[in-house]
């Protein structure tokens, strides 16, 4: 019998196999999600009209196929939802490397390797299972690499639900990444989790920039992960001090959330904290030549920066830095970077350090 034409029995059976490979793989969890996202698409139009994407014009390319995943890989029935944990328990603690002026703070997911190539090995090792057990069948793996609304079809998947930061969420946090298999076999559906945000507005009120412009909305162009990785060219001077420390992406709003006191850490090795990243000082990250950039960022999502705007990160939390000698020799130092986009952070922040020494 071809794979696709499974009765309920089986292919109940074979879901129960699939979520052993899976958890055999690092998964700590997979679901079944239909392919019906018709208010996730209306939501997604509303955010775009409101202009929310910014420059991520990717976002607004695709339109619709975003939340239509059988147009996307024709005869597509079902979306199994995998998520991988990333919570590096080993790393020195988030909210202390925020409280440091002196030290950089990259947000959890990127201290290690690069997930995509991570979630989307493990998912194809699990296609490939699959095929082993039942034949020849129609998939595509995916993570955050093609127009999918990830944490729709992972709330309709059973992972959890959308908190009001917008991630996806579940008792026991949200620390983890998405990824998703494109399946043309008719397994069960889940029953999607009830939201259990309450009236909880922790995420919103810490926002450094107040990105969260309603529950459950995020405006990228306030979110610092947006400023500091997908944005190029200047980040807007009305939130450059509010990024304080954090030079590639931001966790404020999920270290807030109650949930994430019950996550567990990772056991992935691969992310860990590779070349010390979660407690090094900015200045000594400033001094990385293109070269070092290029030999430490391998294999890891900070690569996706590239060297100018890891730069132009450095030099804003370096003037929002305390004004150590060192901080203001290593600003000094970059004044005449051959980025010009960076040489306007360094003299912005050399300005911000000497208003900071004028007012003292
Ligand atoms: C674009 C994008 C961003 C943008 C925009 C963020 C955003 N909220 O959309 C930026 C660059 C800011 C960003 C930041 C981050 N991202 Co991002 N991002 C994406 C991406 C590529 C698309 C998301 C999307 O479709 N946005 C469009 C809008 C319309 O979607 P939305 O915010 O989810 O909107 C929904 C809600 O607003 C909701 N909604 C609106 N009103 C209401 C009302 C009610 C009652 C309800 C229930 C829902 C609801 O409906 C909308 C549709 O479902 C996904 C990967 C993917 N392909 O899905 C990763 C993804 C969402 N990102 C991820 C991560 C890890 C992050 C960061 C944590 C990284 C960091 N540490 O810096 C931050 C978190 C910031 C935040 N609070 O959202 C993970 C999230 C994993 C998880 N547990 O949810 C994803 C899934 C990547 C992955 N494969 O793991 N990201
Ligand atoms: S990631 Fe940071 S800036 Fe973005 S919404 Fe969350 S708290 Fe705000």
């Amino acid at each position: 019998m071809p794979a696709n034409t499974l009765d309920p029995a089986a292919a109940a059976a074979l879901l129960a196999r699939i979520r052993d490979w899976g958890r055999e793989l690092g998964f700590r969890q997979i679901g079944v999600a239909g392919i019906e996202l018709a208010e996730a698409e209306a939501r997604l139009f509303d955010w775009l009209a409101q202009g929310y994407h910014g420059e991520m014009n990717y976002m607004a390319r695709h339109g619709a196929l975003r939340a239509r995943p059988a147009e996307l890989v024709p005869g597509t029935l079902r979306v199994l939802s995998a998520r991988l944990d990333y919570w590096p328990g080993a790393a020195r603690g988030a909210w202390s490397v925020l409280a440091d002026g002196q030290l950089a703070y990259l947000s959890r997911y990127a201290l290690g390797r690069d997930y995509h190539k991570v979630v989307r090995r493990r998912l194809q090792q699990l296609a490939e299972r699959i095929a082993a057990a039942i034949g020849p069948f129609g998939y595509r793996v995916f993570t955050d690499s093609a127009p999918v609304m990830e944490k729709p079809l992972a709330a309709q998947a059973g992972l959890g639900w959308v908190g009001k930061h917008s991630n996806l969420l579940a008792r026991d946090g949200s620390w983890f990444f998405l990824g998703e298999m494109l399946i043309d076999l008719p397994l069960p559906v889940a029953a999607p989790p009830a939201a259990h945000c309450g009236r909880c507005r922790a995420c919103i009120d810490v926002c450094p920039t107040q990105a969260i412009v309603a529950p459950y909305v995020v405006d990228a162009r306030r979110c610092i992960s947006y400023l500091t990785i997908e944005l190029h060219g200047p980040i807007p001077l009305e939130f450059r001090r509010a990024i304080g420390n954090r030079v590639v992406g931001c966790d404020d709003c999920q270290l807030v959330c109650p949930w994430n006191r019950f996550a567990q850490p990772s056991t992935e090795a691969d992310f860990l904290p590779r070349h010390g990243l979660d407690a090094a000082t900015l200045v000594e990250l400033f001094a990385w030549d293109e070269a070092t950039y290029l030999a430490r960022s391998e294999g890891m999502a900070l690569r996706r920066l590239g060297y100018a705007r890891w730069k132009r990160n450095l030099a804003v939390a370096l003037g929002n830095a305390p004004g150590t000698p060192a901080v203001l020799a290593a600003l000094a130092a970059r004044r005449d970077d051959a980025d010009a986009v960076v040489r306007e952070h360094v003299a912005w922040a050399l300005a911000e350090q000497a208003q900071r020494c004028g007012r003292l």
